[in-house]
């Protein structure tokens, strides 16, 4: 009897010391069951028990993710922002053959005098023609091709030979400087408003050996006050032209102020008689006025060159 009555007071002690122990306590409602708890926080937490510390757990997650992937995406999404702010605006950078910002032009390279100079800005750029043409656009070279008349034809002259140097995707236009029947049939009338306007560098095309390319008038206005700062020698293939004098004139009709001198164009550049007028030419082997308007004209059946702009 007395065995079992300490029996009895040993588990009641041991029931008292588990009481004590951390992490173990007596229910709220004193009613001898044991609860667990990791926090010691039991007192904020659902008296159903086993559930506690998984519902603290999901309580601020969204459906389908756990809280350690927020806390995941909360680290990371500042860097994340850094990167996708350095992708969008990257330097851009000239030569790479891609038009980004602050550039007027990229031709993949880093040359000038080829419409898109080395610091990647637009520039005019200036040939003669290697071929040469008679009054009714016969070039020297063949006399079976049939290029049309008039000013529009010239202008495709130039278009065509600049196809030697421009990039395939290009869609830069050329024009002759040339004059037609008509007053507004000019240079200071007919070439883009780009061009009559501009103070940029109008570059000679330049050679193989000077990729750059000479600077012949620093703007349209130094263009058309009479002197040039070189004469106008090069031609689509990048090599000097023929300094033969007879082989040296241009078919202009433009003075050099950039305006039509007279009537005189080989009846709109469509005859090669010998009988028409003389046309006003010009000469590659000068950079005075004569580069555009020279003392001696020329007879509608001899061959000369085309000067060629781009607008
Ligand atoms: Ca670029
Ligand atoms: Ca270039």
């Amino acid at each position: 009897m007395q065995k079992k009555q300490s029996r009895t007071l040993l588990i009641a002690i041991a029931i008292l010391s588990l009481g004590t122990l951390p992490g173990c306590e007596l229910g709220p409602h004193g009613d001898g069951k044991v609860e667990t708890s990791s926090s010691g926080t039991s007192a904020d937490m659902p008296t159903t028990s086993g559930v506690s510390t998984t519902s603290e757990q999901t309580t601020d997650a969204p459906p389908g993710e756990t809280s350690s992937s927020t806390s995941e995406e909360l680290t990371t999404s500042p860097s994340t922002s850094d990167e996708s702010s350095s992708t969008t605006t990257p330097p851009s950078e000239c030569g790479n053959r891609m038009h980004e910002s602050g550039e007027e032009c990229d031709d993949g390279n880093l040359e000038s005098g080829d419409l898109c100079s080395f610091d990647c800005t637009r520039e005019f750029v200036v040939f003669v023609t290697k071929q040469r043409f008679d009054g009714a656009l016969q070039p020297q070279a063949s006399r079976e091709t049939d290029l049309g008349t008039g000013l529009e034809a010239v202008d495709g002259i130039c278009q065509n030979a600049a196809k030697k140097f421009l990039p395939e995707e290009s869609s830069t236009k050329f024009k002759a400087w040339l004059a037609g029947d008509a007053l507004p049939s000019a240079p200071s009338s007919r070439f883009s408003e780009v061009l009559r306007t501009t103070t940029k560098p109008i570059h000679l095309l330049g050679t193989e050996s000077d990729l750059l390319g000479v600077v012949i008038a620093n703007g349209w206005v130094d263009l058309v006050d009479g002197h040039l700062q070189s004469a106008i020698d090069v031609t689509e293939e990048r090599s000097f032209v023929d300094q033969s004098l007879n082989l040296t004139w241009v078919w202009t009709n433009v003075d050099p102020n950039g305006n039509r001198v007279n009537g005189n164009n080989c009846d709109q550049w469509s005859s090669n008689a010998m009988n028409k007028a003389p046309v006003i030419t010009g000469s590659t082997l000068q950079s005075d006025e004569m580069w555009t308007q020279h003392t001696t004209p020329g007879g509608c059946e001899f061959y000369k060159h085309f000067y060629c702009f781009s607008q």
